[in-house]
């Protein structure tokens, strides 16, 4: 799995070999054993993403999925040797963090104004780097004065992340994320009975605590399938748990020519959802006391409704990690001559799209041993 690319990848050492410059072949559990150096690493990698330098971003994001990769910790800098990813600027951290405890460049950008307005900004559901940058030109610093501002105009999403900002900012628990695919699965099937319902994401990949909860759900034919999405939505709205809601309509067209058919962002109908639970309805609540009393939380759902001849695409593509994803489409492109997205698998060889049923198939077609949700935590 070396690239055989030489401007892809500069001054690979030649004793790599055991550790691949691709998540997509290494098994990433979620035992790290390096996180005092991808804790540090991780802070100045999202620093590099407020100031937009796109290349130290992307270098602290991949040495730092490589470390979370090995199945030992780094006790001295001899340890690096060979690991792909792990160049000088990373390594003067690691030598930072390994004399004396911590990393000087990590407490400066800890201290520092645009980092810790654009962390506190951005943790507003719906407020992106635009938004925060806009937010920190015209000198504010803390929520409470965006807030107070009224000339700001704010869009309903981030409308919805100041009004539940104290129960989406705290972090989704496996218990609570069950019990809201015990509503979605209830709810998707009271409308149709054979529909599949599946959690993505990070909670499919093990995770004890999310940010949100994903999921795909797909009818076996197209035409059962006609309106689900809304279809549900209107039975949460309904049953009066729906606190929030953006549906997306697909913009999926199969006719398109492969090079258009690739972007970024997929063309799946899909709804950013923020639902109200219960408290009753979870298994293991946590003793942390909820902001005034209250016997509800709202949590951040996501939900994705792929064709089903997209669904094990979709699958892969929506079970993260974000750097298992970078890695996969960067390793068929630039080993295998495949462009692969959420919605499919382009071979430029040979012209043509391959099918699959499942992330098995995928992984084959890409000529990858099969990765488990759980191995992906790159
Ligand atoms: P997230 O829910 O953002 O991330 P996560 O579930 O891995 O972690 P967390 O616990 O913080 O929620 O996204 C899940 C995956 O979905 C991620 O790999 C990226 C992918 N994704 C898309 O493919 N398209 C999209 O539009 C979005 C929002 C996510
Ligand atoms: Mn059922
Ligand atoms: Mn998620
Ligand atoms: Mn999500």
């Amino acid at each position: 799995g070396v690239s055989a690319n030489p401007v892809h990848v500069k001054s690979m050492p030649q004793t790599m070999g055991t550790v691949s410059q691709y998540a997509c072949q290494r098994r990433t559990t979620l035992k790290n054993y390096n996180n005092i150096f991808t804790d540090a690493f991780e802070i100045l990698s999202q620093n590099y993403e407020f100031i937009e330098s796109e290349g130290p971003c992307l270098a602290f994001m991949r040495a730092t999925s490589v470390l979370k990769s090995l199945p030992h910790a780094i006790h001295s800098l001899q340890d690096l040797e060979g690991l792909p990813f792990l160049g000088d600027q990373t390594k003067d951290v690691i030598e930072d963090i390994l004399e004396c405890g911590h990393s000087s460049k990590v407490q400066h950008v800890l201290s520092d104004d645009r980092y810790k307005a654009f962390k506190l900004f951005t943790s507003v559901f719906g407020v992106g780097l635009k938004t925060a940058e806009k937010w920190y030109r015209r000198g504010f610093r803390s929520l409470e004065e965006v807030k107070a501002d009224s000339s700001i105009h704010f869009t309903k999403m981030q409308k919805a992340g100041f009004l539940y900002y104290d129960d989406i900012s705290r972090a989704v628990s496996r218990d609570e994320a069950s019990a809201i695919g015990q509503i979605v699965e209830d709810t998707v099937h009271l409308l149709v009975p054979d529909a599949l319902v599946v959690v993505t994401g990070g909670f499919r990949r093990g995770k004890e605590f999310g940010h949100d909860v994903d999921f795909l759900i797909t009818t076996p034919e197209t035409e059962k399938g006609e309106g689900i999405l809304h279809n549900v939505i209107n039975e949460l709205k309904h049953q009066g748990i729906l606190l929030y809601y953006d549906i997306v309509d697909a913009t999926f067209d199969k006719t398109k020519l492969p090079s258009k058919r690739f972007e970024a962002m997929d063309h799946f109908e899909k709804c950013f959802a923020i639902i109200k639970l219960n408290k009753k309805l979870v298994k293991c609540d946590g003793q942390e006391e909820s902001a005034g009393g209250k016997d509800w939380k709202a949590i951040r759902v996501d939900l994705v409704v792929p064709p089903v001849d997209n669904f094990a695409f979709a699958l892969l593509g929506w079970s993260g990690s974000r750097q298992f994803e970078r890695d996969l489409r960067r390793y068929a492109h630039y080993e295998k001559k495949m462009i692969l997205d959420n919605h499919g698998l382009y071979d430029k060889t040979k012209k043509t799209f391959l099918s699959a049923k499942t992330e098995n198939d995928i992984f084959a077609h890409l000529g990858l041993d099969f990765i488990e949700p759980w191995e992906r935590n790159a």
